[in-house]
């Protein structure tokens, strides 16, 4: 680790983490672009990711993400996740913060220990009613295996309105939660060091994030094996996996 990094993590007292699906990927859930093992390498964003799709296909939309649920449910977090979790803990009992936003629809950084302040793609676990909004608590999708998803089924119809039930994530051209973006924008704005992780820096708004930081000239650390959208903005890119970098950062 380089010294002036090193000399900037301990010294902050705020830290602003924006994590994206890489910081999952060594706990075995796939992202979304990488050449191969990218979600959108064999699926169709457009088909499944859309408002559109889920109108006009349902059963495959619903299928495909408790396909992914299930896959989420049967892994666990790595070394990055638990890295930030504790450097969180640290800062809050020296009185300091590290807030952490993600993009990642799943649960790790909870489950690591961390409080998270917004998900910014909502949670894949979070279902409400397509018609009326109502939030839904489903029981856990009995898939295995992570190798395909199972053949489509309807999703379930809302008790209230009879409407569909669908996953609680922000598809493409649907807005993000602005309590999350707020709140993201904010800690950013506030912070002695933003951190980069694990994201192409390809999506908007999310990938816009980061750059506020450099309105007052505050230091920004990507954390990526791969050159990203973003990387030229930062001031030190750690080119490296998540759960081997984070832990190293960690003061
Ligand atoms: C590792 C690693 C390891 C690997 N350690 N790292 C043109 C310009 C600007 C904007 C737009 C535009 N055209 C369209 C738009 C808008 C659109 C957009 O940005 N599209 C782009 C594709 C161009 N954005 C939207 O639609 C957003 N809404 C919006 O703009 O609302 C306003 C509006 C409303 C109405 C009309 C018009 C405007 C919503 C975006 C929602 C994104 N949703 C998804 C799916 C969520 C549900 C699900 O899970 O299925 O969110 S898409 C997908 O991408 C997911 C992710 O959160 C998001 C970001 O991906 P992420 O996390 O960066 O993953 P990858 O795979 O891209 O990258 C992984 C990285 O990890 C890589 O860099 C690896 O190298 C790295 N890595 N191993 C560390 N071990
Ligand atoms: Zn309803």
């Amino acid at each position: 680790m380089n010294d002036d990094i090193a000399e900037i993590a301990a010294g902050a007292q705020r830290v602003a983490v924006l994590t994206g699906a890489g910081i999952s990927a060594e706990s075995n859930v796939p992202t979304f672009r990488e050449v191969q093992t990218g979600l959108w390498e064999r699926f169709s964003a457009q088909d499944l990711a859309t408002p559109e799709a889920f109108e006009a296909n349902p059963a495959l939309v619903w299928t495909w993400y408790r396909w992914r649920q299930s896959l989420i449910q049967q892994v666990e977090p790595n070394p990055g996740h638990t890295a930030l979790a504790q450097w969180q803990q640290q800062l809050r009992q020296e009185g300091g913060e590290l807030s952490i936003t993600t993009q990642n629809v799943d649960d790790l950084h909870e489950r690591a220990g961390a409080e998270v302040l917004g998900h910014l793609h909502g949670s894949i676990f979070a279902h409400r009613c397509l018609d009326c909004g109502d939030p839904v608590e489903l029981p856990d999708p009995a898939y295995d295996g992570f190798e395909a998803p199972p053949e489509p089924e309807e999703p379930p119809q809302c008790a209230t309105c009879g409407g569909h039930i669908r996953p609680g994530v922000v598809w493409f051209g649907e807005m993000l939660p602005m309590e999350a973006f707020d709140a993201a924008t904010a800690a950013i704005r506030s912070a002695d060091v933003v951190v980069v992780a694990g994201t192409s820096g390809i999506v908007q708004p999310a990938a816009s994030l980061p750059l506020l930081a450099l309105e007052r000239g505050t230091p920004l650390i990507e954390i990526n094996p791969e050159e990203t959208e973003i990387s030229e903005a930062m001031d030190f890119c750690l080119r490296g996996p998540s759960g081997v970098m984070l832990p190293a950062l960690v003061p």
